[in-house]
C-alpha cells in the first residue's frame, strides 16, 4: 500500500477496523542491538506493557523510569481469511518519538516525530487465517533536529539521559491506539470541506483524493435524513436552513463519501463533521460572522500513571472541567494531540489552536527559562547546522497535522512554533517558509501564529510580521518581578504592551501562557509566591492589564493542570502553574476563573 493517508480509521460497508491495544510485551535495548539479535521476530526476554501508555511511569527503579535510548513492543494480531483481497494496514496513533515496524520480521515502515499518525502497509506480508508477529523499535533520545529539540547525554556510569530543551517530560512508548485496517484497493485517501454561508444556508465547497478513476459521490446526513448530496471528486454541498456548529453549542453533520463502479460500493468513508466559518477581521475573530473572546488553557497531555498515553476517562474529565470553569479554548501546547482530543472538542463546541511540536528552538542550556530571563546565549537557532535538517522536520509535521486535522470545525488556527529564539538573522528565511506552506496546504486559509517568549518584543522580534495574530506568552509577577515586585511587574507590562499596541496593525493579540507556580498545600496571608493566595493576586493583575487593552482579544493560562517535568530545582515534582492539580481538582484559582469567565461575554471587546 504505497498511498499516504491520515484519515482516521473507520468501519462501514467497505472497511474494517480492529484495535490492537491493550497487554503488549516490553524490553529495553540500551545497546542498540536487537535487529541484529532477531528481535524483529520475537523478543528473548520481556515484560508486560499496556498500549497505548508512557512506560515511563509504571516503574519503581529510577533507571528504567528515566531510560533513554532504544525499546522494543512486541504483539500477535490475527488476519480473518475473508480480508484476503483488501489492502491490510497497521495504523499507529503515535509512537514516541523514532518508530521502526516489523510484521514477521520484516521492517515495514519507519516514522519520525512522536505526535502523529502513520500507517504501516502490510498486506504483502500478513498471513490470513493465523497469527502474525508485530515488533515496534522505538527511541525516546532528543537531538536538535527534531520536533520537540533537545539533546541526549552520557552518564558516568554509561547510560544515556535525555536532555529535553522543553519544559514537560520526556514521556515515550505507544501513545495512542493501535488499529489493524482492512481497506479497499481503490479508495479515499483523503479529503477536504471549506464553508461558507449565504442567509440561513451553507455551501460546503469539498475535495476527495481517491488512489482510482471510479466516480465518487459525497452524502451529508442530519441523523437519518439525507440533506445534501454532490457527485464527483469536487463539488459543492449545499445545505438548506443549515444548522451550524458553535462555541458551547457544537452540531455535527455526518459526511459519507462513496466511491462507486456502477451499483457497486467500492469505498465508503465517513467523519462527523461541523459546519462554521471563522475568520478575523477588524481585529476580532469571527466564528459564523460573530465575535468570540477565547478563553481557556494550553494544556499538556499528561496524567498520573499512564504519562502521555491517551487516556478518554481523562480526556472526558479535562473536558467537564473546562465545561464547569467557563472555557471557550485551548491551545494543544507543545505538539498535536491524540485525534480523539479534537473529536470531543468537535462534539463538545470547543475551540482549539493546533500546535506542532516546535518547542526547544532555543540555544542556551536551561533553553525556555534562562532565554525567557535574557541569560540565553546569543547564537541564532535558525543559523545552525542543524538548521536546514530541522526545516525538513518542521515542514514535515506542519503538513501532516493540517492534513490530519483541517476538516475538525474546533480547530480555528495553527500554531507554528512555541517560543522560538527570534531575533536572529535566520528567523525570517525560515518563519516565511513555515507559514506560506501552513496557507498552502489548509484548504479553510486558517489563522496563523507562534507563541512568543518574554524578551522577544515588537521591535527584536523578527518573525512577527508572519503571524495572522499575536500570541504571547508573558510571567510579569512570576519569572519576571514577583512578590513584592508585582507592582514593578505590571508597570513594566504595560510598558511593554504599549509598544505592541504600534506593532499589531490591526491584528489582534491573545495570551498564550501567563501563569505562576502553585502548591495547592500551601496557604499564605498576606500572600507570598507559590502560595494559593498568590496566584489569585498574579491573576488579578494581569486580568486588569489584559482588560485595560482593548486588542487583547483572548487569554489561555499556563497550565490547565499541573504536569510532570524533567527534575530540577525550579521544579517541585513538575511544573505547578495548573489552575487543577494533576489529578484534575480545583486550586482556588479555579474558581477565581469561574467567576470571571462565565460573566466575560462572549463577545467581550468586540465592539473595541
Ligand atoms: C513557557 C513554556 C512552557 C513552560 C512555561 C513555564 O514559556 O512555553 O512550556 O512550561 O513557560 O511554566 O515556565
Amino acid at each position: 500500500m504505497q498511498d499516504k493517508s491520515l484519515l482516521y480509521p473507520c468501519e462501514s460497508s467497505a472497511r474494517r477496523v480492529v484495535s490492537l491495544d491493550g497487554m503488549w510485551r516490553f524490553a529495553f535495548d540500551p545497546q542498540g542491538q536487537g535487529v541484529d539479535k532477531g528481535w524483529t521476530m520475537a523478543l528473548p526476554e520481556s515484560i508486560t506493557m499496556p498500549v497505548p501508555a508512557s512506560f515511563c511511569d509504571f516503574f519503581t527503579d529510577k533507571d528504567s523510569r528515566e531510560y533513554c535510548g532504544d525499546f522494543w513492543y512486541e504483539t500477535d494480531f490475527f488476519v480473518p481469511g475473508e480480508w484476503e483481497g483488501k489492502d491490510i494496514a497497521v495504523r499507529f496513533g503515535s509512537v514516541t518519538h523514532h518508530a521502526r515496524i516489523f510484521v514477521n520480521g520484516v521492517e515495514v515502515t519507519a516514522h519520525e516525530g512522536g505526535f502523529l499518525p502513520f500507517d504501516a502497509a502490510v498486506t504483502d506480508i500478513v498471513r490470513y487465517n493465523q497469527h502474525n508477529h508485530l515488533a515496534v523499535l522505538a527511541n525516546n533520545e532528543l537531538n536538535e533536529t527534531m520536533l520537540p529539540a533537545g539533546r541526549t547525554t552520557t552518564l558516568s556510569n554509561g547510560k544515556k539521559m535525555a536532555m529535553p530543551y522543553f519544559d514537560f517530560y520526556n514521556y515515550a512508548g505507544i501513545h495512542r491506539p493501535v488499529k489493524l485496517m482492512a481497506l479497499p484497493k481503490e479508495r479515499v485517501l483523503d479529503f477536504s470541506v471549506v464553508h461558507s454561508l449565504s442567509g440561513t444556508d451553507a455551501d460546503v465547497a469539498y475535495t476527495v483524493t481517491t488512489n482510482g478513476d471510479h466516480a465518487v459521490c459525497v452524502d451529508v446526513y442530519d441523523g437519518a435524513e439525507k440533506v445534501a448530496h454532490a457527485d464527483g471528486k469536487s463539488g459543492t454541498l449545499h445545505i438548506e436552513n443549515v444548522r451550524l456548529w458553535n462555541v458551547h453549542a457544537a452540531y455535527l453533520y455526518s459526511f459519507v463519501i462513496r466511491i462507486t463502479d456502477g451499483e457497486t460500493v467500492v469505498d465508503e468513508y465517513h467523519e462527523k463533521i461541523g459546519i462554521r466559518t471563522f475568520e478575523i477581521k477588524d481585529g476580532n475573530f469571527l466564528l459564523n460572522g460573530k465575535a468570540v473572546y477565547l478563553r481557556g488553557f494550553g494544556k499538556h497531555e499528561d496524567a498520573d500513571i499512564r504519562g502521555r498515553g491517551l487516556d478518554l476517562a481523562t480526556v472526558k474529565r479535562d473536558y467537564e472541567l473546562m465545561k464547569w470553569i467557563g472555557a471557550n479554548c485551548f491551545r494543544t501546547s507543545h505538539y498535536p494531540y491524540a485525534e480523539e482530543l479534537y473529536q470531543m472538542a468537535d462534539e463538545e463546541g470547543f475551540l482549539v489552536i493546533d500546535e506542532v511540536p516546535a518547542v526547544g528552538f532555543m540555544e542556551s542550556t536551561m533553553n525556555f527559562l534562562s532565554a525567557s530571563q535574557g541569560n540565553g546565549k546569543k547564537v541564532g537557532w535558525f543559523e545552525k547546522e542543524t538548521t536546514p535538517q530541522l526545516l525538513e522536520n518542521h515542514k514535515a509535521a506542519l503538513i501532516d497535522m493540517i492534513n490530519r486535522d483541517k476538516n475538525h470545525a474546533s480547530v480555528i488556527a495553527w500554531s507554528i512554533l512555541n517560543e522560538p529564539q527570534c531575533t536572529s538573522e535566520g528567523t525570517e528565511a525560515y518563519f516565511k517558509t513555515l507559514f506560506d506552506l501552513a496557507h498552502e496546504i489548509d484548504p479553510q486559509k486558517r489563522p496563523r501564529t507562534y507563541a512568543i517568549v518574554m524578551m522577544s518584543l515588537p521591535n527584536n522580534s523578527k518573525g512577527q510580521q508572519f503571524a495572522d495574530f499575536i500570541s504571547l506568552n508573558r510571567y510579569y509577577g512570576w519569572y519576571v518581578m514577583g512578590g513584592m515586585n508585582i507592582v514593578d511587574a505590571e508597570a513594566a507590562f504595560r510598558r511593554e504592551m504599549d509598544g505592541w499596541s504600534m506593532a499589531l496593525h490591526g491584528r489582534p493579540m491573545i495570551f498564550t501562557e501567563y501563569g505562576a507556580d502553585t502548591m495547592p498545600s500551601e496557604h499564605k496571608l498576606p500572600s507570598v509566591m507559590w502560595s494559593q493566595e498568590y496566584q489569585n493576586e498574579y491573576l488579578d493583575m494581569n486580568h486588569a492589564v489584559f482588560d485595560s487593552y482593548d486588542f487583547v482579544k483572548g487569554e489561555l493560562v499556563w497550565n490547565f493542570a499541573d504536569f510532570q517535568t524533567t527534575e530540577g530545582i525550579m521544579r517541585v515534582n513538575g511544573n505547578k502553574k495548573g489552575i487543577f492539580t494533576r489529578q484534575r481538582q480545583p486550586k482556588d484559582a479555579a474558581f477565581h476563573f469561574r467567576a470571571r469567565w462565565t460573566s466575560l461575554p462572549v463577545d467581550y471587546k468586540a465592539d473595541k
